[in-house]
């Protein structure tokens, strides 16, 4: 009689196990769906915390980083007053790839920091090198020529600032020569956000 009735409450504990599992489940689902991880159909892409619509031709991936926020992973930071503000290099702006052929070039900015950022597009002047430009009692350099910038956090061209995970894009037709990517925001170039692009 004992082993008859064993079964059904082994059973029991199976079913238990297996609605567990199909809760788990959802629950990821529901996860990756809150988080923007899938797209409700059509082409696209999906980058961090945006849909990014399919670029095509020729595109450069931007990363903008900076270490000591809660998304590095945390390493010990060096703030220690708590401002908006980072000195001594402690941001990145890459451009992947740094050579492209003239023509139109879209420009994916991926914001993988912690804090706010942007990309803007500069032609780089004959003899001079990328992060020399002057900077201003603001912290931020003349954009004046500005060829355009990607800082409008899941959607196209210039806005308010790409937010942590975020990304913006933009479509600009440049000639062969030197430019430079920059982060504009305050403090941000001194900070080490620029590189240069060739285009050929
Ligand atoms: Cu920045």
């Amino acid at each position: 009689m004992t082993s008859v009735g064993a079964w059904p409450a082994r059973g029991w504990v199976i079913v238990g196990i297996l609605a567990t599992l199909l809760l788990a489940g959802l629950s990821l689902v529901t996860v990756g769906v809150l988080r923007g991880g899938f797209t409700a159909g059509g082409p696209g892409l999906s980058v961090g915390a945006c849909a990014v619509p399919t670029l095509s031709g020729t595109v450069v991936n931007v990363n903008l980083t900076n270490m000591g926020g809660p998304m590095m992973g945390g390493g010990g930071g060096p703030m220690t007053g708590g401002g908006p503000i980072m000195m001594g290099g402690t941001m990145r702006l890459q451009a992947d790839p740094a050579t492209v052929p003239h023509g139109t070039v879209w420009f994916l900015a991926t914001n993988r920091g912690s804090i706010t950022h942007e990309m803007v597009v500069l032609p780089l002047p004959e003899a001079q090198i990328v992060g020399a430009r002057p900077i201003g009692g603001d912290g931020k350099i003349d954009e004046m020529g500005s060829l355009g910038e990607a800082s409008n956090n899941c959607a196209e061209g210039p806005g308010q600032g790409i937010l942590p995970g975020g990304s913006s894009w933009v479509s600009i037709t440049l000639k062969p020569g030197r430019y430079e990517l920059l982060c504009n925001l305050p403090g941000h170039y001194g900070a080490g956000m620029y590189t240069q692009l060739t285009v050929t």
